[in-house]
């Protein structure tokens, strides 16, 4: 007996095999949150209503796993829609940091916000995000750069989950910028996150993972490698933001640390691939920030897929260079600026993100025994989640085996 059973669908399970792991006419069986049955209807038996307390009939809907936004920076205070004005009307990006502009603007809001100013301001993106079939949301740190503001970021970010009905991951991002007040003292600030902050919120479970912003204008390959260690040590997982403005080579330093992900990857080279492909570091891809900044160096996508690297797509939700909360007009743009096909766009949504989060056991596909996270879609196939900008798409979305969106 199934609490919930799900029929009149088609089902895009994204399990490895045939195109979007499509099953036409199938059924979905919930109990206790998790998913119990996937399959064909035909192969239930013919009485459904008697096979589960609750029969939901779609009306021809495809159903696909709840989508995961692995990358983003959800939370922050105030935004850059001025600085954005600035820039279109030719001011320079030093102009603009000289007249109080840039990340360290957003640093400053986010230290003058409080905790609920924070949730409020994240819970209105991520609104946009739900009602896009999101049921999975990693949300960095990173715009405090001080311990207090770096756990309130954080602590922020937990209390979001409950409230919005979404599996929150969270990472630490120390490693962001040089808060202004170690402009004279860089290595005091590496030492600074390495041994006071990782421990601090490792110990209080604030974290499930770390990562660092690897470029010349951000943090030298060594000084992520110091951090890394801090990290691993206390228990945390790695990722990396990795070749988005310059090769630092911060790719193969992520896979030799055994990084779940290393993230953007326009400027990765061959040896970066190669080495990705060997420790099976995903390859998370952020079209938004490509697009926001007018990038036009390509991630080397061809590439990427030939050596059999998992690609993950993502949002990367910031205010200074994606200020995007939808993830499928990132869908959209991973197929429009990236050329992947929007099976790949969707699968990185989906079981690959799952795998970039270390996740891949307990969401991103629908499998038996996967959490019952599920997006129902008014859509006559599971390409048009890729083509649509600004579609209202979603009919339902439900969160470990309940209804939370639409009726
Ligand atoms: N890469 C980015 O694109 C953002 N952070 C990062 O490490 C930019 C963050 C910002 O400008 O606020
Ligand atoms: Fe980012």
């Amino acid at each position: 007996m199934f609490d919930t059973l799900y029929i009149d669908a088609h089902l895009a399970t994204m399990a490895p095999g045939k195109p979007y792991g499509a099953i036409e006419r199938g059924a979905v069986g919930v109990k206790d949150g998790k998913i119990a049955f996937v399959g064909h209807a035909a192969d239930l038996p013919v009485d459904k209503a008697a096979l589960a307390h609750e029969l939901v009939r779609c009306d021809g809907a495809w159903i696909t796993p709840g989508l995961i936004d692995c990358h983003t920076h959800l939370i922050f205070g105030g935004n850059r829609a001025r600085e954005f004005e600035m820039r279109l009307q030719g001011k320079s990006y030093e102009e603009i940091a000289r007249a109080g502009g840039g990340i360290v603007s957003t640093v400053a809001a986010t230290r003058a916000a409080t905790k609920e100013a924070l949730i409020e301001s994240a819970a209105q993106r991520l609104a946009g995000m739900t009602r896009e079939g999101l049921t999975t949301i990693e949300i960095k740190s990173g715009y405090g750069l001080d311990l207090e503001t770096e756990i309130k970021m954080l602590e922020a970010a937990g209390e979001l989950g409950p409230r919005a009905n979404v599996r929150v991951k969270r990472t630490f991002l120390g490693l962001h910028a040089l808060p202004p007040e170690f402009r004279e003292d860089r290595a005091a600030y590496v030492a600074l996150v390495a041994e006071v902050m990782i421990p601090a919120i490792a110990a209080a479970g604030l974290a499930d993972a770390a990562d660092a912003f690897c470029e010349h204008i951000g943090f030298t390959p060594e000084e992520v490698d110091y951090v890394f260690a801090a990290a691993r040590e206390n228990g945390l997982e790695l990722k990396l933001h990795a070749e988005q403005l310059s090769n630092q080579h911060g790719a193969a330093l992520a896979a030799r640390a055994k990084a779940l992900s290393a993230d953007h990857l326009e400027y990765l080279d061959d040896a970066g691939i190669e080495a990705m492909a060997r420790a099976g570091t995903v390859a998370v891809l952020l079209p938004g920030a490509f697009y926001f900044l007018r990038e036009t160096q390509l991630p080397p996508i061809a590439k990427l897929r030939a050596a059999g690297v998992s690609m993950a797509v993502a949002g990367d939700c910031n205010p200074g260079t994606s200020p995007i909360a939808s993830p499928l007009a990132a869908l959209n743009m991973a197929c429009t600026l990236f050329r992947l096909t929007p099976e790949e766009a969707l699968a990185g949504a989906t079981r690959e993100a799952a795998r970039a989060l270390g996740l891949q056991d307990e969401i991103g596909t629908l499998e038996r025994g996967k959490s019952a996270d599920l997006a129902i879609w008014n859509i006559s196939h599971p390409s048009e989640l890729s083509y649509w900008l600004g579609a209202p798409l979603l009919k339902q979305r439900v969160f470990k085996g309940q209804i939370v969106q639409g009726t």
